[in-house]
């Protein structure tokens, strides 16, 4: 048996998690659990990455002995490192508004074809392409290194980018499986500031006893370290007819493939190809997921999530629909009043009670998966039995509920902190736990975790209906 720490980082919490992980046994146990989110600074927005950096090592330093450490987080940001290896500026949020207009600029020089052709990868404004295009690379600037990266690197001292997170930047190209040398010089980055690859399941360095506190020796190992590659990785699924949704600040809504889906259906869909651990794909989109109910909740000042799910539950159906990826959601701010803006401009009346808000909120979302779902079976020729709800959004029974409703198959939901048994299952095989294949993990996270079943119910005429009216025939 091996005992690992987990730290998984998400866009609103973070965590460390002590893993005990053993042919029939998959523990986990929070050691830390601290705020992460974004901070405003002279009218950027920024992580808070020392404060990440030193609530990870107050969680190391409370687990005991370790055999392994793993780092996954969120996606495309990074930090800059001069040539002695300092940190130059604080790593800025993707959701900051300096990429405004930058993917239309970029995508005038590099056309958005081509970029799909090489990179697989969905459009998404903040990619990394376009963070990196915002701004004058600084000139002392030697690497890029993602988050986990960087994190890893302060435990270490050792630089590498785990390759699940660099096919998130949209500078790496998804069939030779490395660098796009030619994006990168087109885009006029020096080739050497993107370092070389590893492998989930590569060691990392060993933590510096010094510089963390730990006991000398214990491996850094790289897992997928992008939060969704790990998520997947914990998806309880028999076989290959399902599909899933890593729900959580956003909605990760897809499949998983033997290989990338380049066609012009997939890019006209803005599917992406982002790299899984075993060289999986994951076949997905970005929904905009629980980040505006969570912006709700923060402009209400009202953390009773359990009293609004109620307050939901009994609003009436399908009073008010929005269109949940629309742009005007993505960067933080006063979503009521987002939402209300949407309705005028829709011909709805707006929604009269913060209940009925958070059920336009949940059925929106429904809506949006199901989408989704569907173009993501057509597109890939890829037919799915079973809709697997996985991470925090998996413990909302109603959005579950409406899921199945809407998807018209069955949601399997659970386990809720499928980023860290992702991260924790990776390590704990790198390290000589008999994990043949994924879908050995799969088989002991199914043996070690309930799940909660929902069943479609209701008209499927009402969702059809529904979707008509937000999306047209779109
Ligand atoms: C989820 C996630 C998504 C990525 C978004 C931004 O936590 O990693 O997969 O698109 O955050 O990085």
């Amino acid at each position: 048996m091996k005992r690992v720490a987990a730290v998984d980082l998400g866009a609103s919490s973070g965590r460390v998690m002590l893993g005990e992980v053993g042919a029939d046994v998959l523990e986990l146990r929070e050691l830390n659990r601290f705020w992460n989110g974004p901070v405003r600074v002279s009218g950027r927005l920024h992580w808070d990455v020392l404060h990440l950096h030193r609530s990870i090592l107050e969680g190391l330093q409370a687990a005991g002995p370790l055999d392994g450490i793993g780092i996954d987080s969120w996606a495309v940001d990074y930090g800059l490192l001069d040539e002695s290896g300092r940190l130059l500026g604080n790593p800025v949020h993707y959701r900051d508004s300096r990429t405004d207009g930058v993917m239309e600029r970029v995508l005038s020089t590099i056309p958005a074809t081509e970029l799909y052709a090489v990179t697989g990868l969905q459009q998404l404004p903040f990619n990394t392409i376009y963070q990196l295009a915002a701004e004058k690379l600084p000139v002392d600037a030697a690497r890029l290194l993602m988050i986990p990266d960087l994190l890893a690197y302060w435990l270490t001292g050792e630089i590498g980018v785990e390759r699940t997170n660099a096919s998130t930047t949209q500078l790496y190209d998804v069939l030779a499986r490395d660098w796009s040398d030619s994006l990168i010089s087109r885009l006029g980055l020096p080739r050497r500031i993107l370092p070389g690859l590893l492998e989930p399941g590569d060691v990392v360095g060993t933590a510096l006893p010094d510089e963390t506190g730990l006991a000398p020796g214990i491996p850094v190992i790289a897992v997928g370290s992008h939060d969704t590659a790990s998520a997947v990785v914990a998806v309880p699924a028999v076989g290959e007819r399902f599909a899933y949704i890593s729900s959580g600040t956003w909605s990760l809504v897809g499949l998983e493939l033997d290989a990338p889906v380049l066609t012009d259906d997939a890019r006209e869909a803005n599917f992406t190809n982002e790299g899984g651990v075993d060289g999986r794909t994951r076949f997905l989109r970005n929904v905009m997921g629980l980040w505006i109910l969570q912006e709700c909740q923060r402009v209400w000042g009202d953390d009773d999530l359990p009293g609004l799910l109620r307050d939901a539950a009994g609003a009436p159906p399908f009073a008010v629909l929005i269109d949940p990826d629309a742009p005007e959601f993505l960067a933080p701010g006063n979503m009521p009043a987002r939402i209300e803006e949407q309705c005028r401009a829709t011909g709805q009346d707006a929604p009269r009670s913060r209940g009925a808000v958070v059920r336009c909120i949940l059925e929106s979302l429904a809506l949006a998966y199901r989408r989704t779902l569907r173009a993501a079976q057509t597109i890939a020729d890829r037919e799915v039995d079973v809709l697997h709800v996985i991470g925090g959004g998996s413990q909302n029974e109603l959005l579950c509920q409406l899921t199945a409703d809407a998807c018209g198959v069955p949601v399997l939901a659970g386990p809720v902190e499928a980023s860290a048994l992702g991260n924790v299952l990776v390590q704990a095989r790198a390290l000589g736990e008999p994990f043949p294949d994924l879908s050995a993990m799969r088989a002991l996270v199914r043996s070690t975790h309930s799940l909660r079943r929902f069943d479609p119910q209701g008209k499927p005429a009402d969702w059809d209906a529904a979707e008509s009216r937000v999306f047209g025939t779109r």
